[in-house]
């Protein structure tokens, strides 16, 4: 196995004998046979559509194929061998579409269109011959992998949009033309363009998410959300799925059992449509990786609809009552799939629940959010003059993931020593580093302003639009705003590509950069972009804040 597509890969190179997030190097191979056969779809989804003859029923195929390989979503081999098996079978009918459609096969040459296997000892045999390393040039490797990641968390965004019914297909032809760019001979300048082409089309796939999730639920607004517990069972909802949120909610109530979210669901909290189910308790926890200890005092069971999950202890008092869906999967672990476009069928989660103690508090009291774009935007007036009166200096956005490194400390840090006078923009589970500190008001407005979800980094951007025209700047860098993010899995890398197509300079990403940057590639994104990370708290504090 080769994998070095998130921030904690194994000596800040790569994963060769195991993940650090636990990934088996069995479901490492598998995960990238999977992407060379997706690769080899595209190439005739790209064709067929020049041709007027794409298939649709493919589209959501390939998301949660995508969406399967990231960083702490899937360790389940079985899982994988049968996505293999169908992506082999979608492959040859898109073929013969392609032939009847009187398609020039010669057009096609990738191997991933036509390779062919009978046997899981084949499939494994194939996977090892096809990985990252199979990128000689690192140049090239760099760019080929740094725009499909932020495929990966285009695909993650855009198949919860779809959950919803909401769809754009520039995005399904995007992901196809750049699942192809990966397998041709580009130069590193056309490659660049395909990577700023990908930032493009994550706005774009924030966008549809953002309208997807406020049309069904209603814009966030301010809220508390308490932290602590009830006295009845409950279940524990992590991820970003709005769909299944509301679908769980739905079929326990009046059971006696109480939701509560975890992790990236906490925002979940900040919509209209979610306030009126009495049985909606709160939020357990921090960000994922404190799952290992927070899940064994929990009690109840727990639902993953998205990343991250990850492996328990072998003697974790927890692993008998996780339950997975969507994208998501752990061999052992009970799945809950979706038939058709009907509801989930929570019943098995819902008896469990019942039958297990209420929650243990870890925590008590309440944290604040819900300052998405609309509610921003509606306080704009007394922001604008809290600028304008010197009482806001500067907005600094920490959105982004948080992690298990003890290099992440840097983040508390950093947000405690910021100045009286500056406000956090943040999104994303990189947030729990500082959200339950108390770092105070600027004139009723808090300090620590959460979008939501690590997609609602979209606020800001709308935000930030709609600050550039209020005082009239030409850029968005001339605005009193920097940006210190933290990246950790491959939805923050379309994250970063996102902000860096809409040529925001001097971005921090950081505890570390990507290990997959190449020397060259790194080179490049400092010159045009004065990318760079973090280097220490008083350091950077001099050079973003009081420069
Ligand atoms: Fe390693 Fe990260 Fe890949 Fe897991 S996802 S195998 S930790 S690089
Ligand atoms: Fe968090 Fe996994 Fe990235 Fe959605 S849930 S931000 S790490």
């Amino acid at each position: 196995m080769f994998c070095f597509q998130c921030q904690e890969t194994a000596k800040g190179s790569g994963c060769t004998v195991r993940g650090v997030c636990g990934k088996t190097p069995d479901v490492a191979n598998l995960q990238d046979l999977l992407l060379f056969l997706l690769k080899g779809i595209a190439h005739y989804r790209v064709q067929l559509r020049a041709l007027k003859a794409v298939d649709h029923s493919a589209d959501q195929f390939i998301l949660d194929g995508l969406f399967m390989t990231i960083t702490n979503a899937n360790f389940d081999r079985d899982r994988f061998i049968d996505k293999i098996k169908r992506a082999l079978l979608l492959r040859e009918r898109l073929k013969q579409t392609f032939l009847d459609k009187k398609g020039d096969i010669r057009n096609i040459t990738f191997e991933g269109a036509y390779w062919q296997c009978d046997s899981t000892e084949e499939m494994e045999q194939k996977a090892t011959t096809i990985g990252v390393l199979s990128t000689l040039n690192e140049d090239v490797r760099a760019l080929r992998e740094l725009l499909i990641y932020g495929i990966k968390g285009i695909a993650a965004y855009t198949e919860h949009a779809y959950n919803l019914g909401q769809e754009n297909q520039n995005i399904y032809e995007f992901i196809d033309r750049g699942l192809v760019a990966t397998t041709l001979n580009l130069s590193t300048e056309q490659l660049i363009q395909m990577v700023l082409e990908c930032g493009k089309n994550g706005v774009d796939a924030m966008a549809l998410l953002d309208q997807a999730n406020t049309t069904a639920y209603g814009n966030p607004e301010i809220t508390k959300v308490d932290i602590g517990v009830r006295n009845n069972p409950g279940i524990l909802i992590s991820g970003h799925d709005l769909r299944d949120l509301e679908e769980l909610l739905k079929q326990t109530e009046g059971s006696g059992v109480d939701i509560y979210t975890h992790s990236e669901m906490l925002p979940a909290h900040y919509y209209p449509a979610f306030k009126k189910y009495k049985h909606f308790a709160g939020n357990y926890g921090n960000a994922w990786w404190r799952q290992v200890y927070e899940f064994q005092h929990f009690n109840g069971p727990i639902l993953f609809t998205t990343n991250c999950l990850v492996p328990p202890h072998p003697d974790a008092r927890y692993a008998d009552r996780v339950y997975t869906t969507g994208s998501v999967g752990f061999p052992g672990f009970k799945y809950i799939p979706r038939n058709g476009n009907r509801p989930k069928d929570f019943s098995d989660i819902i008896a469990h629940a019942k039958k297990c103690l209420p929650p243990e508090a870890i925590e008590t009291g309440s944290i604040t959010g819900g300052f998405a774009h609309h509610q921003v935007i509606a306080l704009a007036d007394k922001i604008v003059e809290a600028v304008k009166s010197g009482k806001i200096r500067k907005f600094v956005v920490m959105s982004g993931c948080d992690g298990r490194m003890k290099s992440r400390e840097y983040y508390t840090e950093f947000a405690q020593r910021l100045p009286q006078d500056t406000v956090i923009l943040t999104s994303g589970c990189a947030k729990y580093r500082y959200n339950k500190l108390p770092l105070g008001e600027i004139d009723g407005i808090p300090r620590v302003l959460d979008a939501g979800q690590c997609n609602d980094s979209y606020s800001w951007i709308k935000v930030a639009s709609k600050l550039k025209e209020i005082f009239g700047a030409k850029s968005i860098n001339d605005l009193p705003i920097v940006f210190n993010i933290a990246w950790y899995e491959q939805k923050a890398v379309i994250v970063l590509l996102a902000l860096l197509y809409l040529g925001i300079k001097n971005i921090h990403a950081g505890p570390s950069l990507p290990a997959f940057f190449s020397p060259n590639v790194l080179k490049v994104l400092v010159e045009k972009f004065g990318l760079s990370t973090i280097s220490n708290v008083d350091d950077d504090l001099k050079q973003l804040i009081n420069r």
